[in-house]
């Protein structure tokens, strides 16, 4: 909030001021009147349609508000929240937001402690929900993680992420999708998993796909949709700062609602590490969509070290099934996907969904 302040500079405070002024001279007049309580409730509403029509963020008009009352002497009793939060004339926020800082310090060397995260992120609801107070923002975002035995990593991620995604100005909710039990990872069918559980809470429009591992290190790189499917984790350092190869697409990718549903979500069927990736890319372009990147530059990121998990070995049918993906994305996929949540536990930094998701089928 005060950021928002502190960009908009001179200008807005000049404005503020003024308003106070205008306001208060108003105040005086309702003062100096032996009107009865109902018509001061109604110069009352005046006052608040007038700071109102200012255009202000809930922020400022709330804070002038305050200031009205105050010199009021208390005398008009009403219900400040109620007016200060009506959002009525709410705008849509900027296409870019005015919070961002640019390139960010991330590292992962100090240990994190999750409550110092959470009162770090006053304004993030539980769940890990949050939306701006000062706009309407421009997409309601699910942030879905598949997981499992990484809460150091998820601590890093919390701790750097809540911040930008705040600062991006985007309505947003985190998912965390634990796979249970012991046997072999399946990262694409948890991504299936976290979409159709998302859209069940709320009217998510946008679902960005996360690896727990990796951080973004400038803000400009939003967590949004665009008109095709972005890649976000372009230049990670674990592969010198460049893509591997021109149609990599694991790490950090976002899919509209539309986008998604075109390619019938992701394959079920890849158990342990890697292919799902390509065949999420081959999906997208049999149906004639490209990825959209951000440079460079602005996608940069940083992967935590961490050793192969265990139950998590490379896919020996990876190569063999990216084949089939023409053949089998009709069949398997979102419209295929069979779970069972076990337990969701509402945090205040996210939502976890422990999940039994089966195990792999012999030969395949
Ligand atoms: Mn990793």
């Amino acid at each position: 909030m005060l950021g928002y302040m502190g960009n908009k500079g001179f200008l807005t405070k000049a404005c503020v001021v003024l308003t106070v002024i205008v306001g208060l001279h108003i105040i005086l007049m309702v003062l100096y009147d032996s009107d009865s309580g109902a018509n001061k409730y109604t110069k009352y509403r005046q006052i608040s349609d007038f700071v109102t029509d200012m255009n202000m963020s809930v922020a400022h008009r709330k804070k002038v508000l305050k200031l009205i009352k105050y010199y009021s002497n208390g005398t008009l009793d009403v219900d400040l929240s109620e007016l200060a939060f009506t959002n009525k004339h709410l705008e849509p926020c900027p296409e870019t937001s005015p919070l961002l800082l640019g390139p960010l310090q991330v590292g992962f060397a100090n240990p994190l402690n999750l409550s110092e995260v959470r009162e770090d992120n006053p304004e993030v609801n539980t769940g890990g929900r949050y939306k701006p107070s000062e706009c309407v923002a421009l997409q309601k975002v699910a942030i879905i993680i598949p997981f499992r035995n990484r809460d150091e990593h998820l601590k890093y991620w919390l701790y750097y992420l809540h911040p930008i995604l705040q600062r991006q100005q985007l309505d947003y909710g985190i998912y965390i999708i634990e796979q249970n039990g012991k046997d072999t990872f399946n990262r694409a069918k948890l991504l299936n998993v976290g979409y159709a559980e998302a859209i069940k809470e709320y009217d998510y429009d946008c679902f960005v796909f996360s690896d727990v591992d990796i951080v973004p290190m400038d803000d400009h790189n939003t967590y949004k949709c665009f008109s095709q499917p972005r890649h976000l984790s372009v230049s990670m350092d674990k592969f010198g700062f460049k893509l591997p190869y021109k149609n990599y697409f694991g790490g950090v990718s976002a899919m509209s609602k539309a986008q998604y549903l075109k390619i019938n979500g992701f394959p079920n069927n890849y158990w342990g590490w890697g292919g799902e990736d390509d065949d999420i890319y081959y999906r997208l372009a049999y149906r004639g969509m490209t990825i959209s990147r951000p440079s460079g530059n602005i996608g940069k990121c940083r992967m935590i070290r961490h050793k192969r998990d265990e139950k998590n070995e490379a896919n020996p049918h990876r190569f063999k099934r990216i084949r089939l993906v023409r053949k089998m994305m009709n069949q398997d996929g979102i419209k295929s996907l069979k779970y069972k949540v076990l337990k969701v536990e509402k945090d205040q930094l996210f939502t976890k969904i422990i999940v039994d998701i089966g195990k792999p089928t012999k030969g395949i």
